[in-house]
Formats: C-alpha cells, sequence, structure tokens
C-alpha cells in the first residue's frame, strides 16, 4: 500500500469536480486544496502557527532551494523537513526539474540529467532524476515529485514529444531511484504542452508505471486560459480516479475553481504571498492594490466581505502605509490576508460541490469578483 492514498467522496452533480481526501503520513487533507507555496523551508514572512490558524492543510517546498541552501544533509541531520520547519502537517515537494529550467542559466538537458549553473553563485551543478530522489528521500516530504522537464511556451511538436518522452524515461528511473516508499509517496507528472496526442502518450507511459498520484504540469507557462482548461478537459479523464491529480503552479481564484470542474484535486503557487509583497490583495470583489494613493485615508478592511485576523484589526489605510515604508509588518499582512482569501475560497469550492452547485457558485464568485481580474 502506498504512504498516500486518496479517497472519492463524491462527485459534483453539476459540474463533474471532485470531493476527496488524501491520506498521508501526516494526516488528512481534504480536496480541492491549494497549497501555500514555501520555497526555503518557510512561506514568506508566515509562522507554521500562522499558517494553522488560516486553516493551511499542506505546504509545499522546492528541493532545488534546499539542495542548495542548506543542503539536505542538515535538514534530513535535524530529523526532516518537518522537524526542521516545526510544520507537523502533510508536505510536497517539487522534484527541481522546474526550478532548474525557471532560474538557472545555460542549462544543458542530457539523457543523464540537466547541467547548469547555480543562480546564487554560477558554479556548475547537476541534476538527475536519481539526484532529485536522494534529495527528497532525504527532506523527507510525505509527497515527492518526478524529475521532470516542463517545456516553455510556445513549443514545436517535435521538440515536445521527444521531451515527453525523456520525461517518461525519467519518471521510470524515479521509481527505480525512490527509497522510502513506506512513508513518502512519488507522484508522475503528465506533460504534453498543448498537443492532445502527446499528453495521451505521457499519461498513458505514467499510468502504466502506477504512481500513488499525477500531476499535470507545462501549464501555466503563459499560455491562454482557454488553452489551459481544453488541455484540463482532454488530460484528467486519462487519469485514473482512484489518485489524486495536481495542477502544477496554478493559484489564480478563476483558475482554481475552472481546474476543480475538471476534476483537479491539488493546486500551489506563488502568485498570492508574491503579489502581497508589492502590495497587492485578492478580495471578494477583485485584485485591490493597496499601495494606491486612494486607500492613504480608507480605513476599511482590505475586503469587507472577509473574517481573517487582519481584515477585522486593520485598515487599508494603516496596511498601505506599512507597504510603503517596506516594513515587514505590512508584508505578514499582505500575505496572511491573501493566503487565508485562497484558502475560504477552497472551502467554499468544497461546500458547492457537497450540495452539487459548483456551476452556481462560480457564477455568483465571478459576478462579484469581475470575470478578468485574476
Ligand atoms: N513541473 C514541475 N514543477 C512545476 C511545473 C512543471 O511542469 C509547473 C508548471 N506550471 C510548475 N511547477 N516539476
Ligand atoms: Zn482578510
Amino acid at each position: 500500500m502506498s504512504a498516500v492514498t486518496y479517497e472519492l467522496i463524491k462527485t459534483c452533480k453539476q459540474s463533474g469536480a471532485r470531493l476527496g481526501k488524501i491520506h498521508t503520513p501526516h494526516g488528512v487533507i481534504e480536496t480541492p486544496i491549494f497549497m501555500p507555496v514555501g520555497t526555503l523551508a518557510t512561506v514568506k514572512t508566515m509562522s507554521p502557527e500562522e499558517l494553522k490558524e488560516i486553516n493551511a492543510q499542506i505546504i509545499l517546498s522546492n528541493t532545488y532551494h534546499l539542495w542548495l541552501r542548506p543542503g539536505q544533509d542538515i535538514v534530513k541531520e535535524a530529523g526532516g523537513l518537518h522537524k526542521f520547519m516545526n510544520w507537523d502537517r502533510p508536505i510536497l515537494t517539487d522534484s527541481g526539474g522546474f526550478q532548474v529550467f525557471s532560474l538557472s542559466d545555460l542549462r544543458k538537458i542530457v539523457e543523464e540529467g540537466v547541467h547548469f549553473r547555480n543562480h546564487l553563485s554560477g558554479e556548475k551543478l547537476f541534476l538527475s532524476p536519481e539526484g532529485a530522489m536522494e534529495i527528497q528521500n532525504a527532506l523527507g516530504p510525505d509527497i515527492m515529485m518526478a524529475f521532470d522537464e516542463c517545456p516553455p511556451y510556445p513549443a514545436e511538436y517535435d521538440y515536445m514529444k521527444s521531451s515527453v518522452e525523456r520525461t517518461s524515461r525519467w519518471a521510470e528511473r524515479c521509481l527505480k531511484a525512490h527509497k522510502r516508499t513506506e512513508d513518502q509517496a512519488l507522484f508522475g507528472i503528465v506533460q504534453g504542452g498543448e498537443y492532445e496526442e502527446l499528453r495521451k502518450q505521457s499519461a498513458a507511459d505514467l499510468v502504466s508505471l502506477d504512481f500513488p498520484g499525477y500531476a499535470i504540469g507545462g501549464l501555466s507557462v503563459g499560455e491562454p486560459k482557454d488553452v489551459m482548461n481544453r488541455v484540463l478537459e482532454f488530460t484528467t479523464p486519462l487519469l485514473p480516479t482512484n489518485k489524486p491529480r495536481y495542477l502544477m503552479g496554478v493559484g489564480s481564484p478563476d483558475a482554481l475553481i475552472d481546474g476543480a470542474i475538471r476534476g483537479i484535486d491539488m493546486f500551489d503557487c506563488v502568485l498570492p504571498t508574491r503579489i502581497a509583497r508589492n502590495g497587492t490583495c485578492m478580495t471578494s470583489t477583485g485584485r485591490l492594490v493597496v499601495r494606491n494613493a486612494k486607500y492613504a485615508r480608507d480605513y476599511r478592511p482590505l475586503d469587507e466581505n472577509c473574517d481573517c485576523h487582519v481584515c477585522k484589526n486593520y485598515s487599508r489605510a494603516y496596511i498601505r502605509h506599512l507597504v510603503k515604508c517596506e516594513e515587514t509588518f505590512g508584508f505578514r499582512l499582505t500575505s496572511y490576508h491573501n493566503l487565508y482569501f485562497l484558502i475560504k475560497l477552497m472551502e467554499q469550492v468544497r461546500q458547492a460541490i457537497r450540495e452539487d452547485r459548483l456551476l452556481d457558485f462560480k457564477e455568483e464568485f465571478f459576478e462579484q469578483y469581475g470575470f478578468n481580474k485574476p
């Protein structure tokens, strides 16, 4: 039996979205779920206690960053990532594949793995499927990700085809190299860009390897929204219904709802915490740029419909002042509110699935939010 299992509770009669539970060694996650990103073993500006206060059920961290600093040996010696960062709920780590492609210079992809330069020091490094498994086995997350290639958008069909085939060979090597199957689950990642035939090939290859969960990678890389939705529509049906499905790097409110409607169970994104640090807030009426001069004397909360600790106690005027002065506390307040907003949104999505009314919920949400405000 796998370290992580999926329990399908029900399917929304109106939309087809799934309500489920993921059982992990560190507890149960209710899905669909949004996972806050804690790249360097911290969700920027948030303490683990605050994350619990806003009902974060699982967080994501990054193999690539923790490999460079402080190094997996230190994390392992500390007793693993959970203990190191004082987070006793589930953790998922990304494999480093995507980060190597998005952060480093001078990459060279070969069959064995990827040669590249450290984005901090310029030092020459090499990461392979086996290396990514060894690092993740040392870090000790509940869920680890296969080492894949995420090609840019748009990519030529022929390039995408050879990339998908290599990602499948790498996935097989990852399974062989994974040494902690008793308490860590390894998820496969479906690639193939916008090409239906290649998504089919990728999904078939990975499903035949029988991973305990599947991610859909290579989306939210600059393609239009309708392309992502179309790819999800033909890709999720290719995946087994008794395993979790994770859409990587997606976190705008509209994409979370659209993804859930297409059968996605898990999402992650730096968006809420990243925009928080430049003073942008997600609210029930759309994005609010609290830095703007028009909020200088606005003593209302960030979101009048939000019941988070920040909205109960602090005004737009105060938060604007802090953010303008680059005071750390300002970034804490905006990050807290944005994460609360997305976690609450997913709670509402789960409730709408329970009531077989996710399409109605989507309409009501966007009526308020304004459709083109991500
Ligand atoms: N692969 C991996 N991590 C990812 C992605 C991917 O394709 C994406 C794509 N949006 C985000 N994070 N390994
Ligand atoms: Zn709030």
